[in-house]
């Protein structure tokens, strides 16, 4: 419990970090708004939004998000995307409505749409999350299909270059990439000439017109990653946090680094404090590099919230890191600041 001192001095700080950082209209509030990670959020956040204002639950919004991103055999999220280093893709994702209920998977494999296999956890089981074998069995007995046991021509070509060397070494992103063309188009949930991603994970947080939250994350995780690892995605707390009565967050990045600092979790009790969602994302970005400033040099972590008044940020390790708006009054590409210039 805070004394009273500390308190003043939270809410004071909170409160001047507010006045300094009116970005998205508070009226959002009322007509919602999506939030997503990278520029292959922007088409996620306007599909997201079409659920929203047809009136649609921010739940059914961050779903139809995912499931568009899981559709796209090209992509850097879903079947389509990078195997782990046997040259299995598995697949991790999570979802949250406004009730703090969650569903995730983790490590699944041949199945779509691994989001909606969470919520159907979420909704029709005791618990929160499946793994492996157990959530492909549950996929099945649940109506969704068995794919293909195939990588992606894409994949396929990585993962054979990948194996001349095998080394497995986290990329940081575009911007420090810059030099490399994008084969497909303005967004990048496309591999570049050379193969690569500048992500494999799209973050998702919603709010609606009746003010409810809900997220979703959805990935392939970290490229050719050891088979059976389980990056933040599927974590309840770490790549994804909705609080109804506060705001709802989603991460990018080594998953690693936000799990061991709970980082949704995190970023969302700073915003329970009082500070805007650019300020709390700040903050946890920080608690990574006071845990490992060598280590968070060299790696990309990035947070992306929305706040109940509508109000959106974001934050990052590293340069290169951005998030989709789309509400009905704004849809842009934001660049977040960062840590490291
Ligand atoms: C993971 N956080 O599995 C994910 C990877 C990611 O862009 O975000 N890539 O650790």
């Amino acid at each position: 419990m805070p004394t009273r001192k500390q308190f003043l001095q939270i809410t004071g700080v909170a409160a001047l970090s507010n006045l300094l950082q009116s970005n998205s209209a508070a009226t959002n509030a009322n007509t919602g708004i999506v939030v997503a990670t990278w520029d292959s959020g922007v088409p996620v956040a306007k599909e997201c939004y079409s659920v929203i204002n047809a009136n649609g639950t921010a739940l059914d919004a961050v779903e139809k998000g995912a499931i568009y991103i899981e559709n796209d055999i090209n992509c850097c999220v879903g079947l389509g995307a990078n195997p782990d280093r046997d040259g299995k893709v598995t697949l991790d994702a999570s979802i949250m409505d406004h009730n703090m209920n969650a569903g995730s998977v983790a490590a699944l494999e041949r199945i779509k749409h691994p989001t909606s296999v969470a919520r159907k956890i979420m909704e029709t089981t005791p618990h929160v999350m499946l793994v492996g074998a157990g959530a492909q069995q549950f996929a099945l007995e649940n109506g969704f299909t068995l794919e293909a046991n195939k990588l992606s021509e894409s994949a396929e070509k990585t993962y054979k270059e990948w194996l001349k060397n095998s080394k497995y070494q986290p990329q940081i992103n575009v911007e420090l990439q810059q030099n490399k063309k994008n084969q497909n188009g303005p967004f990048a949930p496309y591999r570049f000439e050379d193969g690569s991603f500048n992500h494999d994970t799209m973050g998702i947080v919603a709010m609606d017109k009746k003010g409810n939250l809900s997220g979703a994350c959805t990935t392939s995780g970290m490229g050719f990653k050891l088979s059976g690892r389980v990056g933040d995605s599927p974590i309840i707390g770490a790549g994804l946090y909705v609080d109804n009565a506060v705001g709802a967050v989603t991460s990018s990045g080594v998953g690693e680094e936000v799990i061991k600092i709970c980082g949704s979790f995190l970023v969302t009790e700073f915003m329970r404090q009082g500070f805007h969602p650019n300020v709390a994302c700040k903050k946890a970005v920080q608690r990574i590099v006071q845990r490992d400033a060598i280590k968070a040099k060299s790696i990309q972590v990035g947070f992306c919230a929305i706040n109940k008044k509508g109000q959106h940020g974001g934050y990052a390790l590293q340069k290169g890191f951005m998030y989709a708006v789309h509400s009905d009054k704004e849809q842009q590409l934001i660049k977040t600041n960062s840590y490291f210039k």
